[in-house]
């Protein structure tokens, strides 16, 4: 092995990004790898699925896990999401749990019981530390050095890139010697039809109110990469009700038009070509409860 870190040893592993909806996890993962791999938005629940990103450096391989938040299901969609969550957990040699530099300690009991049944190396990130006092974060520290589960416990801005470097650092210290999973240059498993729909699913996020967000669900049905012209894709949306369909698409198409051109222009930045991006809305009652539904959208 060429590069080699620290004094001779590379070393590769897996890490999952766990913690409660909306600490971060994605926007981490995103600023880790230097690059939006991962969709982020306000709400909670955003993610939906476990989503591999590569980060090689020198001397090591990372292969990070960002998962769906944890959270009591309260529908089956809610259960497939915990389930990747957890499959995630069973995969890793090291956990990073998520928190807020706001968040009190008492809210993360219960992850801190699963994780505790983990023999994975744990690190806590105490995320959003852009939002607080530095001297507030103080006792939480002490608090959970006093838990005795984790090796480090790193305050950071996923949003400012702040203390990244030092998270980086201790995430190569904590995995196993061995070689890289990963080719140098692959940063996902996922392929780019994976990545459109989650962009898609991403502008539904940040352009629509309630929970129209939440009945939504993005399959990329065609896409094909046509010579001499754009990539050509197929999208559906399936909401669950006419009246959510009729939300979504707005009056004389306008809502829809304006979430499909943002998401062109993303899905273009992101595959660095033009692509004719062709989006259309269907409704499938209660799909998020049915699980043939479920697993023919890959919830499953
Ligand atoms: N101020 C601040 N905001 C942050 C930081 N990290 C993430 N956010 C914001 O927190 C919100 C949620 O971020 P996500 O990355 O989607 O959170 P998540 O944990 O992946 O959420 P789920 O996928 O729903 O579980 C977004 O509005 C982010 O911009 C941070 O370091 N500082
Ligand atoms: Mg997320």
């Amino acid at each position: 092995m060429e590069k080699q870190y620290p004094s001779g040893i590379y070393r590769a592993g897996y890490a999952a990004l766990i913690g409660r909806p909306n600490t971060g996890k994605s926007t981490l993962m995103n600023t880790l790898l230097m690059q939006k791999l991962a969709i982020v938005s306000p709400r909670p629940q955003t993610t939906r699925h476990k989503i591999l990103g590569i980060l090689n450096g020198e001397g090591y391989q990372i292969v990070l896990l960002d998962t769906p938040g944890l959270l009591a299901p309260r529908y089956p969609l809610q259960e497939a999401m915990k389930k990747a969550a957890l499959q995630a957990v069973e995969e890793s040699d090291v956990l990073l749990m998520l928190t807020e530099a706001f968040t009190d300690p008492a809210e993360e009991k219960e992850i801190l019981g699963l994780i505790g049944k983990s023999s994975a190396q744990k690190i806590v990130v105490i995320n959003k530390s852009d939002r607080v006092e530095k001297k507030s974060i103080l006792p939480l520290i002490r608090h959970y050095r006093d838990t005795g589960l984790f090796r480090e416990i790193i305050p950071v801005s996923a949003l400012k890139n702040d203390n990244i470097d030092a998270l980086i650092k201790s995430l190569a210290d904590c995995c196993p010697a061995g070689d890289p999973f990963y080719p140098p240059d692959q940063i996902s498993n996922a392929p780019e039809r994976f990545f459109a729909s989650e962009i898609i699913r991403e502008q539904i996020f940040l352009r629509y109110g309630e929970e129209i967000p939440y009945a939504c669900t993005v399959q990329v049905r065609q896409f094909r990469e046509r010579p001499g012209r754009k990539d050509f894709i197929d999208a559906v949306i399936t909401v669950e009700r006419e009246s959510q369909k009729g939300i979504l698409i707005g009056r004389e198409g306008r809502s829809l038009k304006a979430a499909g051109e943002a998401a062109r222009k993303e899905i273009e930045a992101f595959l660095n070509r033009p692509v004719f991006l062709q989006l259309t809305v269907r409704v499938r009652e209660k799909w998020r409860s049915h699980p043939d539904l479920l697993k023919e959208f890959g919830y499953l």
